[in-house]
């Protein structure tokens, strides 16, 4: 596992640093326009892409892409791991480099970047929650041209997830979300077992549990327009499998992390 550059600075209003994580396997076609994004909505922010070592050059293309942008890194992975390794590579080294806020974001245009402002901010403020969630599920959130099986399977699998784990978060499945670092401290990611999709509903419980507060804020979430989908029945399976296993769990009183804070409110 290689990352390249050090870190430079690159604070924000607040003076918090903030980075946001872009796994990729296989977005050549996505890369570039996502950075792109990110660069004009946030210009401050650092951006670490994790790849797994992409058969489409990926990996290439984004160090191309930190050639010419100083607050891009690349971590080149290794082999082909899943989402949720990758995400916990990137949470590592970015929390090694003392960032304040971890973000986490799709390659492949899904996600608007216009709305990492508002990640950050609400981390910030006085009240601040501790865990940011992009929700297509709140007033103001949505889909455009998601295709019917897909909206269908994420909302069985949030509404499967808020039932079996007693958990009141809409889009417990959403892959844009903005985190403190503090927060990732204080959890055990070594323990994170998931490797698909379920990875995010892992950590939003992980988090809940732990007492911190989640807040969800809409997105408008866009199908990906160019490249392939990673998604598939293992994913699904997984998540189905890992979710009963822990609400089976939890209805035997067995958390898997001790709160650090007192309450966990879901706006
Ligand atoms: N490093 C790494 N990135 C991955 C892996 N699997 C998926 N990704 C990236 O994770 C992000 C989300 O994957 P997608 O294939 O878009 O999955 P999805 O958004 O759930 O599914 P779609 O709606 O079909 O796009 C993309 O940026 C992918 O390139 C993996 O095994 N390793
Ligand atoms: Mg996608």
């Amino acid at each position: 596992m290689t990352a390249s550059k050090p870190t430079p600075s690159g604070r924000g209003r607040s003076g918090a640093r903030a980075v946001v994580i872009v796994p990729t396997y296989n977005e050549v076609e996505n890369l570039e326009q996502a950075v792109d994004a990110i660069r004009r909505a946030a210009p401050e922010v650092h951006i670490l892409v994790v790849d797994d070592d992409s058969p489409d050059g990926t990996g290439a293309l984004a160090d191309r892409l930190a050639g010419s942008d100083p607050l891009l890194t690349v971590l080149h992975h290794g082999e082909r791991a899943g989402l949720g390794a990758a995400y916990l590579a990137g949470f590592g080294v970015a929390l090694d480099q003392g960032f304040d806020i971890l973000i986490e974001m799709d390659a492949d245009g899904s996600h608007p970047a216009t709305v990492l402002p508002t990640l950050i901010s609400r981390l910030e403020t006085p009240d601040h929650a501790d865990m940011v969630i992009g929700s297509r599920r709140v007033p103001g959130g949505g889909f455009v041209d998601w295709p019917a099986a897909r909206r269908l399977l994420s909302r069985a699998g949030n509404a499967y997830a808020r039932i079996a784990l007693g958990i009141r978060v809409k889009d417990a499945t959403a892959g844009f979300r903005s985190y403190r670092a503090e927060v990732l401290r204080s959890i055990d990611l070594a323990g994170v077992e998931s490797r698909g999709y379920c990875f995010q509903i892992d950590m939003t419980l992980r988090v809940l549990d732990a007492g911190y507060t989640v807040a969800e804020v809409p997105i408008v979430f866009t199908d990906r327009r160019r490249g392939v989908s990673k998604m598939n029945s293992r994913i699904v399976l997984e998540a189905m499998w890992r979710v009963t296993q822990w609400g089976a769990a939890r209805r035997f009183g067995r958390r898997r992390t001790a709160p650090v804070r007192a309450a966990a409110p879901v706006e």
